[in-house]
């Protein structure tokens, strides 16, 4: 009793954009994900072209951002979405935060996100695609953590199965390997 709720406390602090700490093969991991741009919560400071040679190696910039760890995003709820990725792939199990309860701790004051992957793959995706649909960060597949190497550390995965909006929807949106997701107001012109 008295440990499921130091538990829970535990979640509960992990929850708020915040990295993890602790010791052990199963460690929680650093940041994964960052969140930055025109965003309202931050939990960190710039970023540092000689430390953070990822970023630097993609323009990424930031005075402060807001960081998860793979603990903080898997103490969020988690949903799943039994589907096949790559499309006509073999169905499987993807389970991880919905993408708006992550942003939702961020709190994303621009009007689409760019998410860039450890490849250097980048997609643009309005934040209305995000809200109007249950798109989630996979950091599971089929009970599995997804690792870096594969999908990890987080996956964008559509239920483009269930959702009638998102029937056909190809794999571009679908990115692995995230770790960086800016908000951003393109420009019309
Ligand atoms: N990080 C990353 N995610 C990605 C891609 C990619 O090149 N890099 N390609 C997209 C496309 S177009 C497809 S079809 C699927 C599978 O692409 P892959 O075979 O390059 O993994 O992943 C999607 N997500
Ligand atoms: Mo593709």
């Amino acid at each position: 009793m008295i440990r499921t709720v130091v538990i829970l406390l535990w979640a509960g602090v992990l929850a708020a954009c915040s990295p993890a700490t602790g010791g052990g093969r199963d460690a929680p991991t650093g940041a994964v994900l960052t969140l930055y741009g025109d965003i309202e919560t931050v939990d960190r400071g710039p970023s540092q072209a000689a430390l953070e040679p990822l970023f630097f190696a993609y323009g990424i910039e930031f005075g402060s951002a807001c960081v998860f760890s793979t603990a903080s995003l898997a103490s969020l709820d988690q949903h799943e979405i039994r589907v096949d990725f790559p499309m006509g792939g073999d169905e499987r199990r993807f389970s991880g935060p919905l993408l708006r309860d992550v942003l939702a701790i961020a709190g994303p004051q621009g009007t689409h996100l760019t998410v860039t992957a450890l490849d250097g793959y980048q997609r643009t995706i309005p934040l209305e695609q995000v809200m109007a649909h249950d798109v989630i960060l996979a950091i599971r597949a089929d009970g599995e953590w997804l690792g870096i190497g594969g999908y990890g550390p987080a996956l964008l995965v559509w239920p483009r199965g269930t959702d009638p909006d998102l029937a056909g929807q190809t794999d571009d949106d679908w990115v692995w390997g995230v770790f960086a997701i800016e908000s951003v107001t393109p420009d019309e012109t």
